[in-house]
């Protein structure tokens, strides 16, 4: 029976990259929205995603909410003394003028307070971000196994 589970989540990662979805608004680009698979009664579920900025003025990244989560934040991980701390953001995020931020494990990210299921593999998970500039944009997190030891996940010359 686990063999088979294995084989089952193995089979679904090695077809993510079939999935990859994209979004634009403005001048943003936001690149393959996902997030980790939970179990039920998970007190918190993060969300990565890339945003390239392919506008002249800076815009920024105010808030997020999902109907899946009491309330999203905008956090930080950080290395501090050898330990992994993270921090709320409540400025958000700048994302620069033909720049590209990347929310991804270890550093940026999303923090999805309070899921109100759990989210299983395949799963899309609605999410609203709003951008000061580029205004409210709905997205979807794909719910996908990556490794751990493995934060980037995206092989070089891999595109959305
Ligand atoms: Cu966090």
């Amino acid at each position: 029976m686990r063999r088979l589970l294995f084989a089952a989540v193995l089979g679904l990662c090695l077809t993510g990259a079939a999935h990859a979805h994209e979004y634009s608004a403005g001048d943003l680009r936001i690149a393959h929205p996902w997030t980790r698979p939970t179990v039920a009664g998970a007190p918190v579920a993060a969300g990565y995603f890339e945003v390239t900025n392919t506008g002249k003025t800076a815009d920024r990244l105010v808030s997020a909410a999902s109907p899946n989560a009491t309330r999203v934040e905008i956090h930080q991980s950080s290395m501090e003394g050898g330990v992994m701390r993270m921090k709320a953001l409540p400025q958000g995020v700048e994302i620069p003028a033909g720049g590209t931020v990347r929310l991804a494990p270890g550093g940026l990210h999303l923090m999805l307070m309070g899921p109100n299921k759990a989210f299983l593999q395949g799963d899309r998970i609605p999410l609203t971000l709003t951008f000061a500039k580029a205004g409210k944009v709905a997205v979807q997190l794909a719910a996908e196994s990556r490794p751990a030891s493995a934060p980037a996940a995206m092989p070089e010359g891999h595109k959305h």
